[in-house]
């Protein structure tokens, strides 16, 4: 084991900005029954780098589950419940995937928080995600659900405003972060992915969001 995997059960619950609270391992003991049923779920949608309006390949790749899925072409961002790569919904969120969402919500103080959108992010070596905010929601007032798999990965985040400051989070295999109250709408990015090999993933990592979407 490497010394820094020492400190790794001794990250307190945090709140990292307001409304934005951090629960390191909060999902580790459900990681393997989390990442079979990402696996089962990507043998049917599998990830893909999806195009940005601008004309880009995302290094990440992207996959769904739930009623809506959350897609980019060069039409643009938006959420929609049918697949354009099967022409399919989009499979059902497990019900351990709605479990652990609903249970850090509530740690984090949402009593009755149903997500209906899980996107599922796929980052290799080299993957980032650029500074964005997630507004393609129409209800802001649910939080955002956030469960790190696999390698770790820096986490930024600033503000509301693009140019606001920025802090730096280290998110590991098990992290979960709810978002909600102001940092609903803070923006936030992935730097690039270390190369690693992590026992249960291999060379990735993988981040899934809950999200309210619909009414
Ligand atoms: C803060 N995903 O899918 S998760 C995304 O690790 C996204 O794949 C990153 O940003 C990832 O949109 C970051 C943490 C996260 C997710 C949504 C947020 C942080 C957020 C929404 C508002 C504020
Ligand atoms: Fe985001």
């Amino acid at each position: 084991m490497m010394k820094e995997d020492l400190f790794e059960n001794q990250r307190p619950d945090v709140v990292l900005a307001p409304g934005a609270f951090f629960f390191p391992g909060f999902a580790k003991q459900k990681a393997e029954a989390l990442i079979t049923e990402v696996n089962k779920i990507t043998a049917v949608v599998p990830f893909r780098n999806m195009t940005t309006p601008g004309g880009f390949t995302m290094s990440v790749g992207m996959t769904n589950c739930g009623k809506y899925g959350w897609i980019t072409d060069k039409y643009g961002y938006r959420y929609i419940t049918i697949n354009p790569a099967n022409g399919e919904a989009w499979p059902t969120i497990p019900d351990i995937f709605m479990e652990l969402a609903k249970s850090a919500a509530l740690k984090a103080g949402y009593e009755n928080y149903i997500p209906d959108a899980c996107l599922m992010n796929c980052y290799e070596q080299g993957a980032k995600m650029s500074l964005h905010q997630d507004k393609n929601e129409k209800d802001y007032s649910a939080p955002i659900v956030s469960v790190s798999l696999g390698l770790p990965a820096t986490f930024l985040f600033g503000g509301l405003e693009k140019t606001d400051p920025q802090k730096r989070v280290s998110l590991i295999h098990g992290d979960v972060v709810v978002w909600g109250g102001e940092s609903r709408l803070f923006y936030h990015g992935i730097l690039p992915l270390k190369k690693g090999y992590h026992d249960l993933l291999g060379p990735k990592r993988i981040n899934l969001t809950f999200r309210k979407v619909g009414y």
